[in-house]
């Protein structure tokens, strides 16, 4: 039942991605934010285009079907990476994502912690650097999936590369090591009874996911692996309904976490409308502001496919509004890249940048 209910919703996710799919979903429009959004928040662009050719399956952090890579390291010659103003480089090298022959991997394993704020166990996965070793320790990036995910969507999707990315980027010293955690992101207290959807009532465990990381899985991760505590070695990402929760987070528990990066955040952080539901906000648009004498993010990166056709230009109302209520952060488009694992590499890659050996 669970899964036939995913597999419905999974299907309205994939028609919007879909070209001329006949699904009876309307795909002539991409999600919009409505003008009930806010003025503030309104994109001065277009919706995002229907992409031509093969329509791009999202990939399984929203819990879609995997596919192939589409960032084959055999099949193009890496381009010349363009890089913009603020040094974010809008595409993600192949050579990041390659998987390179001599090189050794990490592998995700998975784990469980008791939640006291959900009332049962909970799962997560995790990413130990290939040489770790209680002798060090490791800062933390929490990374979420999206709707419909799980802690298994992305170690469960070898088309993602981030596996490789992570390896990668550490070992051309990219990046210091770090522990990757993927939590589950749905902080149900009655996992029968909740279940995730387009509807009001079940973005609630969504929005119960800042006090569950912060008051739940951090301490358990803290307490189990090798981990350089502190704000100053914990980050947080996270793609689409991920995204959207990382924004959410940050705005929740600004003291926890030293960077951030939304990649193409779903609608709903503040109220507004689309193809899928009317959402009543997570924060109102004034809400979404620091308070003064916070300690804030030091690094905040929002970014989003030129031609997503499931958040469409929420990501861009995201950056109209932070740029509007005075938040600092970077903001770029990932050219060509879908609701799709380009948009998703191109944001980690930027994002591990940024991190780069900035832990203490
Ligand atoms: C929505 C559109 C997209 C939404 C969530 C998503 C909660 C999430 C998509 C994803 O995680 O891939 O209106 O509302």
């Amino acid at each position: 039942m669970r899964k036939m209910i995913a597999l419905c919703a999974i299907s309205a996710l994939a028609a919007a991605a879909c070209v001329g799919c006949g699904s009876g979903q309307n795909n002539n429009t991409a999600a919009e934010p409505s003008e009930a959004v806010s003025a503030t928040a309104a994109p001065s662009a277009e919706p995002a285009k229907e992409p031509t050719g093969t329509p791009t399956p999202i990939p399984s952090a929203t819990g879609m079907p995997t596919q192939e890579p589409e960032v084959s390291p055999t099949a193009t010659p890496t381009p010349t990476p363009q890089v913009n103003e603020d040094g974010m480089t809008l595409l993600c090298p192949s050579d990041a994502v390659a998987i390179r022959k001599e090189a050794i991997y990490g592998k995700f394993e998975h784990g469980t912690y008791h939640s006291e704020y959900c009332g049962r166990d909970r799962g997560y996965t995790v990413l130990l650097p290939v040489n770790y070793t209680e002798e060090k320790k490791y800062p933390v990036v929490y990374l979420l999936h999206g709707i419909f995910g799980d802690e298994n969507s992305f170690a469960g999707d070898a088309s993602n590369r981030i596996v490789q990315l992570v390896g990668n980027m550490i070992a051309d010293g990219a990046c210091d090591e770090f522990i990757l955690v993927c939590p589950a992101m749905f902080a149900a207290s009655d996992e029968t009874a909740q279940q995730p959807g387009f509807t009001a009532e079940a973005m609630i465990p969504y929005d119960r996911f800042p006090t569950e990381l912060t008051q739940c899985l951090i301490p358990h991760i803290n307490a189990t692996y090798s981990v350089a505590e502190g704000r100053d070695n914990t980050y947080i990402a996270g793609f689409s309904m991920g995204g959207r929760e990382t924004l959410y987070t940050i705005l929740s528990y600004p003291q926890y976490f030293r960077m951030a990066c939304a990649i193409a955040p779903a609608p709903g952080l503040v109220p507004g409308k689309d193809n899928f539901m009317v959402h009543e906000g997570s924060l109102t648009d004034e809400q979404v502001v620091f308070a003064e004498d916070a300690v804030v993010p030091e690094k905040i990166l929002i970014c989003c496919g030129t031609r997503d056709s499931v958040v469409g230009k929420f990501p861009l109302s995201y950056h109209n509004l932070f740029t509007s209520n005075g938040i600092a952060h970077l903001w770029y488009e990932v050219p060509g890249a879908d609701h799709d694992n380009r948009a998703i590499q191109s944001g980690l890659y930027n994002f591990l940048r940024l991190i780069g050996g900035s832990a203490e």
